[in-house]
Order: C-alpha cells, then structure tokens, then sequence
C-alpha cells in the first residue's frame, strides 16, 4: 500500500514536470524581417507603409500603442547599408526613430512602427514622415477619441479591456484582444492576451462598450497559426455573457472548438458590458489565448 502510494506521488510529480516543460508558445515573429525582390537598378532607397494613415485612438491603454508596418526598399545595383528616419509631430511618440539594415539589391525591410498618444493630446491630424536620403513618405496620423472611430460595427473596438490574470513573460496585454488585429501573427508581441493560471479554470475577459449598447453577436478569434493551431492550442469552451442592468447573463456558450474563430449569434440585449468566460483550452499546455473579441 505505501508502495503504491509512493508510485502514485511519482506519477503525480512526472506529470506536473511534463506540463512545465511545456510552456507557451514563445515569440514567433520577430518585429524587423527582410524580404527579398527584384531591384529596379535606380539607386533608390524608398520608405514604404502598411497603409496611407494611421488612425491613433485618444484614452487607450498605453499597452496597445496604435501599429503601422513600415520599411524600405533598396533599387540599387549593390548591397549597403540602408537607414531611414522616423520623424513624428509631437506629442505623439513612437517606438523607433530609426530603421537601418543590410539590404542587398531589392530586398525590402520592414518593422512595426508602435505610436503612442499622451493624454491631453489634441484631436486632429498630425504628420509622420518616413526619410531615406531619396525619398519622404508621409503617413498622416488621425487621433481621434474611441466614441469617434469608425468602428466597422464591432462595438469592442479600443473599448477598455479587463482580464482575471496576466502572463507576465512576454507581451500579452488583455487590451491586444480589442485592438482591431484578428492575426495570430506577432503572438507574444501584443497582439493577444494569454492569462497566467495555467490548468486553472475559469479565466474571463471583460470588455466595457462605453455604454449600453443592444448586442446579439460575438466573435472570438483564438490563437490559430501553422506552427500553433487552434487544435491544439486555441480555447476550446466558452460561456459568452452579457452584463444586463448590472447582472452578468450568459447569451452564448461555445463547446468543443477546434477552429481559429468561432461565431455566436443570440437574442439581442442590452449590455454595458461583455465577458469571455474560458472554461478549457485545447491540448495538455492548457491556457487560455484569445488574439480578438469582436461584438455586435
Ligand atoms: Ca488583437
């Protein structure tokens, strides 16, 4: 019997050390990546952007900066070293003055520019300016308050985020899941809340829509890339709830998820707020990962 008994500490030991031999998911895209191209052969060194403006919500947590993918391409005959300037107006900062990298021949560089607004900054438009000693791109940069965006619809939009736990080994603010980005990519980057009670249920996300606001959809998109797939490490079950006059309902629950995003559609109410209610994960390394919670 005390044998037996030893055994079964054994046993209980061994899969304790299994599980933390299994972390999460690390990092899996670094912030600056080359590509390679077809050079044109002009010389030229040209600053490139993710996209035409920059759309900067005023009163978001300072963890979730507003992101542009920038970078620059090199059409010269022979490799060098490339640097290009980030200028921007102030108050608003931004997580890089500078890029610089070894490009040979029409290979592209590229990093994600994170721009932050202090509070008290103005509204309005203010410039941002990629230089390389060839070329200006300018970026314009729209603050604008979170009850001013043009949300698409998704009431969750920069709307302040709560979670019951943090990981604190990497980048995982509960803000990333309201951010407007539905890509795994960048996972452990910001761009996805993992919490910290690995193997402990529940854990719940909350989101305040500013208001009430009728809602009757929710879609959660749960960590799902080649390499991490929403099998094996996504959330499996969820309770949707809705705060209804202060009272949390549940209006949804998700059983059995294996995909990256999953739907729920119910009967209209009208809530202040809305919570992810995780109650297991897929695979042994079980913690919640939540990339965007959108609501509607
Ligand atoms: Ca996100």
């Amino acid at each position: 019997m005390r044998v037996l008994a030893a055994a079964l500490a054994v046993a209980a030991t061994v899969t304790t050390t299994a599980g933390a031999l299994d972390p999460e998911p690390p990092p899996q895209t670094a912030s600056v990546k080359v590509e390679p191209g077809v050079s044109k052969g002009t010389g030229r060194l040209t600053p490139v952007a993710g996209a035409d403006r920059l759309v900067a919500p005023l009163g978001v947590d300072p963890a979730c900066p507003a992101k542009l993918r920038i970078g620059m391409r090199s059409d010269a005959r022979k490799a060098a070293y490339a640097t290009m300037r980030v200028e921007l107006d102030p108050p608003l900062t931004s997580s890089r003055a500078m890029l610089t990298s070894y490009l040979p021949p029409g290979y592209q560089v590229g990093a994600n520019l994170l721009v932050a607004v202090p509070p008290g900054t103005a509204q309005g438009t203010y410039g941002l300016r990629l230089r390389t000693p060839d070329r200006t791109l300018e970026v314009p940069v729209e603050v604008v308050p979170v009850d001013g965006l043009d949300n698409g619809g998704n009431l969750a939009l920069r709307r302040p985020v709560t979670a019951s736990s943090q990981h604190t080994n990497a980048n995982y603010p509960p803000c990333s899941v309201a951010d407007g980005d539905r890509s795994s990519n960048g996972w452990a980057g910001g761009n996805g809340w993992n919490d910290a009670t690995a193997r402990a249920w529940p854990d719940t996300l909350s989101i305040a829509l500013g208001g009430a606001r009728q809602v009757s959809r929710v879609d959660v998109y749960t960590l799902d890339t080649e390499r991490y797939p929403a099998s094996r490490y996504g959330v499996r079950d969820w309770d949707v709830q809705a705060q209804v006059g202060g009272q949390w309902q549940t209006v949804a629950q998700v059983r059995g998820n294996t995909a990256g995003t999953a739907r729920s559609d119910f009967a209209p109410v009208t809530a202040d707020a809305v919570r992810i209610v995780a109650l297991a994960s897929n695979g042994a390394n079980d913690y919640t990962r939540v990339i965007e919670v959108e609501v509607r």
